[in-house]
């Protein structure tokens, strides 16, 4: 029996790499669990389309916040309880169009949050148009003489807007994928993991991946040799590309202070209250 499926029946398209993506979680929670991080302690997001199905599948707590507001939703659930770990799944077009100034001052604040794309370069749910990391010459419904514009490059993106953990992942490498996402849970601030994920229906990227990944054998010791690595044509490197210790903000903002167990008294609310009017 596996505890973390739901009782909700799975309507991806049989091949996607959105299963992948479930099967690597479900092993990264159990690993989690294993080092000390129960499943009560790991909150979850997702956003609308395939991706967000996610959310369904996974028996685990969270709330589902469409739009590229995932990310702003779990930032709230890390500031309320700095004793959660919050991993929000979000789409390409939900992260880097709607979303994308979510995910830029995410990363620029250092929030302790982790965010898993399925970067699938379409808009799946809604059969097939371009989003902004499709290929230039991406021929789909809104689309269909070929996307005139270059694609935007979110690991390169990331970096440059401040993540201090940056990786990307394949769902055909399973294990490989279970550990950069038990690392970025880990990671005290921000996270975010790119997953190549083929969609069978709008964009069948499997061949090209397959032809194209390769694994790294190290982490990349400087910032520059990781945006030279995130940067790369010829190849799609897969694995932490970029990782830096950093205070993060929840920890900028109030040290080791926890809302939820050193809560305030009413009275003492109210004390401070006065005291502040009365200045
Ligand atoms: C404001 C608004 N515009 C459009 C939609 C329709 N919509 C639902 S899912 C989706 C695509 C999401 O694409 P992506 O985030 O890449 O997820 P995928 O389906 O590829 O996993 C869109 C455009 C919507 N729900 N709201
Ligand atoms: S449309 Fe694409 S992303 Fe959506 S379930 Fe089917 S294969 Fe997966
Ligand atoms: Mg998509």
């Amino acid at each position: 029996m596996d505890d973390l499926a739901t009782y909700a029946e799975n309507t991806w398209c049989l091949g996607c790499g959105n299963f992948g993506i479930l099967g690597a979680f479900k092993k990264a929670v159990r690993i989690l669990e294993e080092k000390g991080t129960g499943r009560e302690k790991i909150m979850i997001s997702a956003g609308i389309g395939c991706h967000g199905k996610i959310f369904d599948y996974l028996k685990l707590s969270g709330l589902y916040s469409i739009h590229g507001r995932s990310m702003a939703t779990i930032q709230g659930m890390k500031i309320a309880n700095p004793d959660l770990k919050v991993v929000a799944f979000a789409g390409d077009g939900d992260a880097f169009g709607e979303g994308i100034a979510h995910m830029i001052f995410a990363a620029k604040r250092n929030a302790d949050i982790t965010i898993i794309l399925h970067d699938n370069g379409v808009y799946g749910l809604t059969t097939g148009q371009f989003t902004p990391t499709s290929e230039k010459g991406f021929k789909g419904p809104s689309t269909p003489k070929g996307s005139i514009e270059e694609p935007l490059n979110p690991l390169a993106l990331m970096l440059e807007a401040k993540a201090t953990f940056v990786a990307r992942g394949y769902p055909v490498k399973l294990d490989h994928l279970v550990d950069i996402m038990v690392q970025a849970v880990e990671h005290q601030g921000f996270s975010f993991v790119d997953v190549l994920q083929p969609c069978v229906s709008f964009n069948n990227t499997y061949k090209r991946y397959n032809a194209l990944v390769e694994i790294l054998d190290h982490v990349p010791d400087s910032y520059q040799e990781a945006i030279s690595i995130a940067k790369r044509q010829d190849k799609l490197p897969l694995g932490i590309i970029y990782k830096e210790e950093k205070l993060p903000y929840h920890k900028a903002l109030y040290g080791d202070w926890n809302p939820v167990t050193k809560r305030m008294s009413k009275e003492e609310r109210i004390k401070r209250i006065e005291a502040l009017l009365s200045r």
